[in-house]
């Protein structure tokens, strides 16, 4: 049964008009290992630690300027949210079709909230937290092309004619702010679309950056920013002592006008000074260690990188079923091709690198689980293809093979092959960044013994789920696989309004 909302009823939370307040115990475990008569034990001991958490209740209002609002993500996103809000419906060659927001984890998916009379409870995943309406966020953002809304959603040639045609008048109107054109960081062949570009040194361009943030939020009268990349693919920015290793590095090489700082950092750093939550929907290196500094330094938070929407998710999904159920993954070639403008840029070898090193290192965690399949250090084959066929467009073709090891030295080879619109699998997870990177700032916490509240450590792993190689804080392990991506985020929310964690143990019945 589906129910549309619920509230939590226990000593453990408090409902105010300002806030949520809940006592959470945090289950977990403390690991030593002791040398018993010359061998080491490992010694595992179930540990409790009593947290509090605290929600801001009040929802803003969201503004969200996207870099690279032109392009086809951005365009697909601004589109989608129009038609949502305004109710459009359109006619495509089968039926009718009304706007939806399919896809996206936090307005399509549900949760379970426990069983009644024998029947499985859920509720909307919205439902956990007070969260921002898309249909109430205001979009702006910069872009290198200077094309209207309407005219690059004409240029991105993914959405139905007929409903384009409903949307011009809502986009014909939105220009995008001049972006910043490196020609050293993206593929050459993106020359012919800057036209529409902030002239003057970085420090200049970051200065200009902050007074678009702020006139933005002026001007569209909304309470909090999110930032999001979604402009082109830049190649890596090499990491150089004394260039942008540290805080203080980074900012003195903004100064000097140095060469190696890539346009997404310096937006990065825009958004960090303004303390305006900043996601990297991209594969490059944006977050150089100074930049990570930085944020934590102004505890900005910061999130990326790559949006996982196709390919990899169902790596982050298969890899971790077959290797949890004790099949060895041995080899795995992912390949692709697709037409459009992303695609482009990225057959230049420096853009597609970025592209090939977040794409490849997104089962570690799942081989690194099972020592009894993998030796130390041992790793399946893992090759990445990625080719541009203009003809394709949007549509993108993921093709894949993996091969396994089974039972007696038996081999398993699965083939998986799916053509989908790569920006209608992207707009979604750009909403969810957006608005969970929105709901994480409300949320306050603290541990037994800790002094006072805090918000999430300003490196938000609890986006993982969003993203192909999700950033970490310095020290913290990666998790991939996207089933425990979910489950941490979903329990975090929970958590906040006092449930336990979905344990699917479902004793009740046993
Ligand atoms: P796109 O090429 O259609 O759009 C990118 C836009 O960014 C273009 O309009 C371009 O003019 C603009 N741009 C480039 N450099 C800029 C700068 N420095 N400042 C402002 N604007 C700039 O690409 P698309 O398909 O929208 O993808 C965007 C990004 O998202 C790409 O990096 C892609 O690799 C990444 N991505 C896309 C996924 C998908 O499923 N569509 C999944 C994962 C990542
Ligand atoms: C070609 O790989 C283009 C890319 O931008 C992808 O569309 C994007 O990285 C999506 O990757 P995946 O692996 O999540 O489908």
């Amino acid at each position: 049964m589906f129910i549309e909302s619920f509230k939590v009823d226990s000593p453990n939370v408090k409902y105010t008009e300002s806030e949520i307040h809940s006592v959470y115990n945090y289950e977990t475990t403390e690991l030593v290992h002791e040398n018993r008569n010359g061998t080491y034990q490992w010694i595992v001991k179930p540990k409790t630690v009593k947290y509090e958490f605290k929600t801001e209740a009040h929802v803003p209002k969201l503004g969200v300027m996207l870099v690279g609002w032109g392009g086809n993500n951005g365009t697909t996103l601004t589109a989608g949210v129009i038609a949502n809000r305004e109710g459009i419906s359109w006619a495509t060659k089968d039926k009718v079709q009304q706007a939806n927001y399919f896809g996206s984890l936090t307005q399509a998916s549900s949760i379970r909230v426990g069983s009644f009379n024998g029947e499985e409870i859920y509720a909307p995943f919205k439902s956990l937290l007070p969260m921002v309406n898309p249909d109430d966020i205001v979009f702006g953002g910069w872009d290198i092309s200077n094309m209207n809304l309407a005219d690059a959603m004409g240029r991105a040639k993914v959405l139905d004619i007929d409903l384009q045609k409903q949307l011009r008048p809502y986009m014909e109107h939105m220009v995008p702010l001049p972006g910043i054109y490196d020609p050293d960081f993206i593929a050459a062949n993106q020359g012919s679309r800057a036209d529409n570009v902030i002239k003057g040194t970085k420090k200049e361009q970051v200065q200009q950056l902050i007074k678009d943030i702020r006139e933005f939020k002026e001007q569209n009268k909304v309470d909090r920013i999110v930032v999001l990349w979604t402009a082109n693919t830049e190649r890596y920015s090499n990491v150089v002592v004394g260039l942008n290793d540290t805080m203080e590095n980074l900012m003195a090489s903004v100064d000097r006008d140095e060469a190696e700082i890539s346009p997404s950092t310096l937006f990065a750093i825009a958004c960090v000074l303004e303390n305006v939550p900043f996601i990297n929907g991209s594969p490059q290196n944006t977050f150089v260690p100074g930049l990570v500094e930085l944020a934590i330094q102004r505890n900005s938070l910061i999130g990326g990188d790559d949006f996982k929407s196709g390919q990899t998710k169902m790596k982050s999904v298969l890899v971790d079923f077959l290797v949890g159920a004790g099949i060895k993954p041995t080899s795995i070639v992912s390949y692709n091709h697709l037409g459009n403008n992303d695609g482009m840029n990225l057959s230049a070898p420096q853009t597609f690198r970025s592209k090939e090193i977040s794409k490849s290192n997104v089962v570690d965690d799942m081989v690194a689980s099972n020592g009894i399949l993998y030796e130390p250090g041992e790793h399946p084959d893992h090759v990445v293809v990625i080719k541009y066929v203009p003809y394709v467009g949007d549509s993108k073709r993921a093709m894949d093979e993996y091969m396994s090891e089974i039972f007696m030295g038996g081999k398993s080879t699965i083939v998986l092959h799916n053509t989908c619109e790569d920006s209608l699998l992207a707009a979604p997870i750009i909403l969810d960044l957006v608005l969970l990177a929105e709901l994480s700032t409300r949320i306050q916490l603290k541990a037994e013994g800790e002094g006072k509240f805090h918000s999430f450590h300003p490196v938000a792993t609890i986006l993982s789920y969003l993203t192909k190689a999700p950033l970490v804080p310095p020290g913290t392990p990666v998790v991939n696989a996207l089933s425990k991506q979910r489950a941490m985020l979903e329990n975090i929310l929970r958590a906040c309004v006092g449930l336990a964690p979905e344990n699917n143990m479902i004793l009740e019945y046993k």
